[in-house]
């Protein structure tokens, strides 16, 4: 009996991210939702500048490029034109939270029918691991080397759905995470939500995901699902917000 297959909404390439890293889980979950539903043919992903920007080449539906930040601007664009289309956008936290907050704000405000899947690995991946707006107090990185520090100027971790979910125009914001089979399936169940109400054309939809980002945490793959365990959910707690 076939017990685990592949699902064909994906390419049959290996991803090129770190090892122990939380985009490849997260890019099968969606593809997995995308077949699910049956809407393939009219899915279009726009992807973000980071890691993931070649997701293209691990979904097998069409994908756009958007510039930093502006993947929401660009989804906008896409489902006014084509409000048919199932249309998400898959950013990290530099990407959505950083650049390219006010396209995230204003996009979100204005309630467009969109799915937006938010990568929190609390650093930027793709440069070298610089300080994000969602890097944690004392997290060490690239541009906080003796750890971020509120009173030096540096800000506090940005919870962006718990900011979202006072606009109008948010109808569903939850936190999720991928650090065991259990909250892996309760982020496939949020992730379909979030296309669901899109398909139901109910308004604006947010799923942030805690991922593991190993090299920049200069941690063992096994070391960064017990950090996300242990200490992100602390700052991130988990559930459903709106
Ligand atoms: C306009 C612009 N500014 C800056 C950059 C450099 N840049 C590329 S990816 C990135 C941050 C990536 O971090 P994040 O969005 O958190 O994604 P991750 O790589 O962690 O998945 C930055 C600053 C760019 N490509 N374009
Ligand atoms: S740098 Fe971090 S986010 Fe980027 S692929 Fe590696 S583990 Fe993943």
């Amino acid at each position: 009996m076939l017990e685990f297959k592949k699902p064909q909404t994906l390419k049959d390439k290996p991803f090129h991210y770190c090892p122990g890293c939380g985009h490849g889980i997260v890019h099968r979950i969606i593809a997995e939702v995308v077949e699910e539903l049956g809407i393939r043919e009219r899915t279009v992903a726009v992807a973000p500048v980071g890691c993931a920007v070649v997701a293209y080449d691990y979904w097998d539906f069409d994908v756009t490029e958007s510039a930093h930040g502006r993947a929401l601007a660009v989804a906008t664009g896409i489902k006014r034109c084509r409000p048919q289309l199932a249309v998400f956008t898959y950013q990290g936290d530099g990407d959505l939270a950083s650049i390219g907050m006010a396209e995230t704000l204003h996009c979100a405000n204005r309630g467009e029918n969109l799915t937006c899947i938010f990568i929190n690995n609390a650093c930027y991946g793709m440069t070298g691991g610089q300080m994000a707006p969602t890097t944690l107090i004392g997290q060490k990185t690239a541009t906080t080397p003796q750890g971020r520090a509120p009173q030096k100027g540096e800000g506090y971790p940005l919870k962006v759905p718990e900011l979202l979910a006072n606009l109008k125009g948010v109808v569903y914001a939850e936190r999720t995470s991928v650090d065991s089979p259990a909250n892996i399936i309760k982020t496939k169940q949020a992730i379909k939500k979030a296309f669901l109400n899109q398909i139901e054309e109910k308004g604006f939809s947010l799923v942030e995901v805690l991922s593991q980002c190993p090299t920049v945490w200069g941690l063992s793959p096994v070391q960064a699902v017990r950090w996300v365990r242990e200490v992100m959910v602390k700052e991130f707690p988990l559930g459903k917000i709106k």
